[in-house]
């Protein structure tokens, strides 16, 4: 009987001898969990074509709360399919305020051109012919289809990242450690394959390198400067680039002024130990200020990062007339059945309503009185909730 040395063997010397003949072959090398992978961009490439080709509809998805890596990355493989001539989506279906201001942007602008669709919509195209390419991620619980990947002929996964035990079960992986970004890896097949991609989506490719490399300060090899200078030549503007991440930081920063400047935190239980504690945001210092819905919506989730926080409201105008609610909460308190009472409902852990008025601080003192409503009757509910934290309320409310 042969050994595995020998096997191992025999095999690399029927790729030589393949290889010496100019035949096009894919080496599908033994990874250390016992997968096949694809082991360079030229197979990739192949590789690529070739599926694409096969295949009735392509269908692309990046992460969950898609970065510009992950977007930048799902277009550029669109151009691919596009140039192949394919019926081809990328399905992003993350609610929009969990997408960052510049992804979203990136989103908005290409929905069409594109073809953006969402999970329900990806249910009514998918056929049993379709392709799945998975990029900037190989995890399947960080996919939204990651429970119907039985729907697909066949998934190719390109990633960056290293692999886990949850990671997706094919043999069609590209998976570098050594790219800097999903980004580097697709321009790269564009690059070597000459397709011809307008200088947005070299833009957005450049967006995803320059994310993940920490803006070229990190994981940069020669291949990420090369495709970085490629971009360029096709039309990148390193200006609107930085502009895309500036849009974050601005997002960020209305978003932290919110929550620094204006939260409460009440304590409505009297146990000692784990009393419930639910936070209150509204800007105190410009009460009028008008926000986007995305912005409470982001402020509520951030709040409830904080351990010991049991539910989080943030209040604000979303135009002149109107206040908006967003709520979240863990398991204690249930924020659909407050803000039901409000003009608006939502699910146990998420919640929303608006009301139209200009008083802002009377629909936060409404509020504060509504919680017990979302709480167990188990609960030793306090009579006068105690204020536990107020955050810099620099001035007072004038009128
Ligand atoms: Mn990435």
């Amino acid at each position: 009987m042969k050994n595995i040395k020998q096997i191992q063997f025999e095999f690399a010397f029927y790729i030589y001898l393949l290889k010496k003949k100019n035949k096009n072959v894919i080496i599908w090398t033994n990874y250390e969990r016992g997968e096949n992978m694809i082991s360079s961009i030229k197979e990739l490439r192949a590789h690529l074509e070739r599926n694409m080709l096969k295949s009735s509809k392509i269908f692309i998805i990046g992460h969950n709360s898609p970065d510009f890596d992950a977007i930048g990355s799902c277009l550029g493989l669109s151009v691919l399919a596009m140039e192949y001539g394919k019926e081809c989506y990328i399905i992003i279906n993350d609610e929009d305020s969990k997408i960052e201001p510049g992804v979203k942007k990136i989103i908005d602008i290409n929905r069409e051109k594109y073809h953006i669709i969402n999970k329900n919509q990806f249910l009514s195209k998918v056929d049993s012919n379709s392709l799945l390419i998975v990029a900037d991620t190989n995890k399947q619980e960080m996919i939204s289809v990651g429970d119907c990947l039985d729907l697909f002929k066949k998934v190719i996964v390109i990633d960056h990242h290293s692999e886990g035990p949850t990671s997706i079960q094919t043999e069609d992986k590209y998976i570098s450690e050594e790219a800097s970004s999903a980004c580097e890896i697709v321009s790269r097949v564009l690059n070597g394959n000459r397709v011809r991609y307008n200088p947005e989506i070299a833009n957005y490719l450049l967006a995803g390198i320059s994310l993940d490399t920490k803006r070229f300060k990190q994981n940069t090899t020669s291949h990420t400067h090369d495709v970085a200078e490629k971009l360029i030549n096709n039309g990148a503007d390193i200006d609107y680039v930085n502009r895309l991440f500036l849009e974050e930081f601005e997002s960020f920063c209305r978003i932290s002024n919110l929550i620094i400047n204006g939260t409460i935190i009440k304590k409505y239980s009297e146990s000692l130990l784990d009393p419930i504690q639910v936070s209150f945001t509204l800007n105190r210092n410009h009460p009028c200020e008008v926000y986007l819905k995305e912005d409470y919506a982001k402020a509520a989730d951030r709040m409830m990062k904080f351990s010991g926080i049991d539910a989080a409201f943030t209040i604000g105008f979303i135009e002149p007339g109107i206040v908006h609610i967003s709520a979240r909460s863990g398991k204690r308190v249930n924020v659909g059945a407050i803000l039901s009472e409000m003009n608006g409902g939502g699910t146990h852990q998420t919640a929303g309503g608006r009301i139209k008025t200009n008083d802002i601080f009377k629909v936060e003192k409404e509020l504060m009185k509504k919680v017990p409503i979302g709480l167990s009757e188990d609960e030793n509910i306090a009579e006068e909730p105690q204020v536990i934290k107020v955050k810099q309320i620099n001035k007072m409310r004038k009128d």
